[in-house]
């Protein structure tokens, strides 16, 4: 099956007329000015402030300071030559307590920033959640009570009122995974609670809040609107071996099924809540939710970075808090493969197999890479050069596992790296170095690395 958007050529890496290029940066990983202009603090600033949390203690107070460097950011993003540049706007930047009247001051950093990207010619693509829930809401019961997916509602329909007439791309939420599991369950991330409970009503109540902004936005005639997932491949260790089988189908259901199934058949899957049962009933499920979280969507975002091998392990996994309620017994294992820094393995046939398992299987909205990206140990020359010629090669694989999944027919319009510049990489503090910009975090010094000179020659050819 062609994808209805153009013409594919598979002999040559050339990509449909149209293709989004792109990269991706997150408000808490890049702006700093944390307590500037009336925003309070976030989950993330809770978390970073509390001793131990975090690589190092170090925190997002600073970061890229991109709320005052953006037009030099702009410029950057302008020599990469991308199309659209995604990236989350601050909710507690916008509503500093969760709930109530918009910032003004806020809303004018990001009516700056969406200017400017238009006079460079390049498209905004506004993520409304990308971890920073306001801390006022956590104090409340934070994502695992109902009420946090009303007011993430009523947000983004004052964020579209004040800003939809210049943004056409609008996601709800990034890797709500990563909010409920990491943040509820595992306590690696914010607000680092270790309640397995907590976790999968976190899960319900972000995919409820999806649903609530989405009939929101369209009640307000909002342009396009979708959701992104960190989706990946999850295979058995041994295949031979029955539990890890069970396994695999385990930690499938936990990571993509939970997700893809509610926002694009409407239903969780019985297995799945089978499998957690002892953690949490469904009393949280009410009539009408699943209704709301499965409605047409106009795009799925797509994050993967590396393929997940498991096995079970015959006794219960030691170390502390999972994040797989209903799978603690389940350990992930490692196959040899070259890894970046974060210590994940490469594997660029991973990002083709979830494009078009994806695809096959769900029948989604047009699908878009909206992240994907390496860490690996940068080091700037004396004659001020990145010769990051891994995170090429790593960009490059993939890109063509995203070109291989169109020419299989998956729908795919769009890639876009993670990241634009080096940032605050959540618990591993600026250890961990994912941009096509090199920072300096002593004197904010940007240069682009060899991967962004490569990078802007991909998306003018549009091919690779
Ligand atoms: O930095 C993160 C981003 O915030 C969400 N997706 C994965 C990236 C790399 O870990």
């Amino acid at each position: 099956m062609a994808p209805p958007h153009g013409r594919h050529d598979p002999s040559t890496a050339r990509f449909p007329e149209g293709f989004v290029w792109g990269t991706a940066t997150s408000s808490y990983q890049i702006e700093g000015a944390v307590r500037a202009d009336g925003r309070l603090p976030s989950i993330w600033d809770t978390f970073t402030h509390t001793p131990g949390r975090v690589h190092r203690n170090q925190t997002g107070d600073l970061a890229d300071d991109h709320y005052h460097r953006y037009p030099e950011d702009v410029s950057l993003l302008a020599d990469l030559g991308v199309t659209h540049y995604r990236f989350s706007l601050a909710w507690p930047r916008l509503q500093p307590e969760g709930y109530g009247p918009l910032n003004g001051a806020g809303l004018d950093f990001y009516s700056r920033l969406l200017d400017s990207l238009l006079d460079h010619g390049i498209s905004p693509w506004v993520t409304l959640y990308h971890w920073d829930l306001p801390q006022t809401l956590e104090d409340s019961g934070g994502w695992p009570r109902r009420e946090t997916a009303e007011h993430f509602a009523a947000y983004a329909a004052l964020v579209h009122q004040r800003l939809g007439d210049r943004v056409e791309h609008w996601t709800t939420l990034n890797e709500p995974w990563c909010s409920a599991f990491l943040g509820y369950a595992a306590g690696v991330h914010a607000p680092g609670r270790t309640d397995g409970a907590a976790a999968l009503r976190a899960a319900h109540h972000l995919l409820l809040g999806h649903g609530l902004a989405v009939r929101a936005l369209r009640e307000q005639g909002a342009g396009a609107i979708g959701v992104t997932l960190n989706l990946a491949p999850v295979e058995a260790a041994s295949p031979e071996r029955a539990a890890d089988r069970d396994a695999a189908r385990r930690v499938d259901g936990l990571v993509n099924r939970f997700f893809l199934d509610p926002l694009l058949r409407g239903a969780y899957p019985a297995d799945v809540l089978a499998d957690v049962a002892d953690v949490t009933g469904t009393e949280h499920v009410r009539d009408g939710d699943l209704a709301l979280i499965g409605a047409p969507l106009d795009f799925l975002g797509v994050n993967y970075y590396t393929p997940l091998v498991v096995r079970r392990r015959d006794a219960p996994t030691p170390g502390g808090p999972t994040p797989w309620g209903g799978a603690a017994d389940v350990e992930t294992v490692k196959r040899g493969l070259p890894e970046t820094a974060m210590g994940w393995e490469i594997a660029p046939d991973g990002l083709y197999r979830t494009l078009t398992r994806v695809w096959r299987e769900y029948g989604p909205p047009p699908l878009y890479v909206t992240e994907n990206g390496a860490a690996f140990d940068d080091r700037v020359t004396p004659e001020g050069r990145v010769c990051d010629e891994e995170r090429r090669g790593f960009l490059e694989s993939h890109i063509a596992a995203a070109h291989r999944a169109l020419a299989a027919g998956a729908d795919v319009r769009g890639f876009f790296v993670w990241s634009l510049l080096d940032n605050f990489e959540w618990a591993e503090g600026y250890a961990k170095r994912f941009g096509l910009v090199h920072v300096d975090f002593e004197t904010q010094r940007r240069t682009m690395k060899d991967s962004g000179r490569w990078f802007a020659e991909i998306t003018r050819a549009n091919a690779l």
